[in-house]
């Protein structure tokens, strides 16, 4: 069976899911987009993620020519079409074609495109002996420039941190905001635990509200561990006792190493496996 993509209101084969070069989704980077998780068939916190995407559009002043529900239809529709069982499904709006200038106006219809695929996780030895980041020397955008709230097309930003992160060897890369505080990793946010109580950074260190981090700090305060929202330090990273990050591919996954400090004893830690084993009941659900 050939791979059914969801284009312009219809299933079409792979193959015939192209858009036009004028689209300025691809000239400028101007929509939005969603990255989802489906366990045994089910989308996990599908309306979380289809609230997500119309917050984007909103922020960016796109209006998406289909409501909600006939959104979360269309993504359960393409899942079930493609028979994806635990699968990765991307979900964008773009600003749809236009004209070679900067102007949205001049763009017809945004062209909406929702593609179901076999999910690639990380490697199972990052989750069993936990990962090494770098802090990148590419700041998180400032959220007067372009909001780090909007899942956006331009992942730019993101992509020059995970460059830098990479040519050191590192599979994710730590990015600080425009006041130094730790903000987020390229496509992953993160925590800390530290004496028994988890930190992780509020949305107003510009971070994207990850749906993975939300179900975190739900799963952590129903197993009554105190979770605090502040600003945190490269300081507070380099002396906490456990650290994670979450992310709808990599779920959670431990980090063991930041700036070449050891986090902990060097090993995924005890809050890490219990949220991890949490998680995976709660997908699994
Ligand atoms: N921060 C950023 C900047 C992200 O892009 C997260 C945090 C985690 O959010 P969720 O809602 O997924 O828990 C993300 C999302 C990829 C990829 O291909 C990464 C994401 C989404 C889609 C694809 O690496 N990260």
């Amino acid at each position: 069976m050939s791979r059914q993509v969801y284009l312009a209101g219809k299933l079409v084969p792979a193959e015939q899911a192209t858009v036009s070069v004028f689209d300025h989704g691809l000239l400028y980077g101007d929509g939005v987009f969603e990255g989802l998780r489906s366990y045994g068939g089910k989308v996990f916190r599908l309306a979380e993620h289809v609230d997500r995407l119309y917050e984007s559009a909103l922020a960016i002043c796109l209006k998406i020519p289909l409501s909600r529900d006939e959104m979360a239809a269309a993504i359960n529709e393409t899942v079930a079409a493609n028979e994806i069982k635990d699968g990765y499904i991307r979900a964008v709006v773009t600003r749809g074609s236009g004209t070679l200038g900067l102007d949205p106006n001049r763009c017809s219809n945004p062209q909406i495109i929702i593609i179901a695929d076999a999910i690639k996780l990380y490697p199972q030895e990052y989750y069993d002996n936990g990962l090494e980041l770098i802090t990148s020397s590419v700041i998180r955008n400032h959220p007067a420039a372009l909001s780090p709230r909007i899942k956006s097309l331009n992942y730019l930003n993101n992509i020059l941190a995970k460059i830098e992160g990479m040519k050191a060897g590192c599979i994710e890369t730590l990015m600080l905001n425009h006041k130094g505080e730790v903000a987020e990793c390229t496509g992953d946010n993160i925590f800390l635990v530290r004496h028994g109580k988890i930190l992780t950074p509020s949305l107003d260190a510009g971070i994207l509200e990850g749906v993975t981090r939300n179900a975190v700090i739900e799963l952590a305060a129903a197993a009554g561990i105190e979770v605090r929202e502040c600003a945190i330090t490269q300081h507070d990273v380099y002396i906490a006792n456990e650290c994670f990050l979450t992310g709808t591919a990599a779920e959670i996954v431990p980090v063991v190493k930041v700036d070449d400090r050891v986090i902990g004893d060097g090993r995924p830690g005890a809050v890490t496996r219990q949220l991890t084993e949490q998680f995976h009941e709660l997908v699994r659900a």
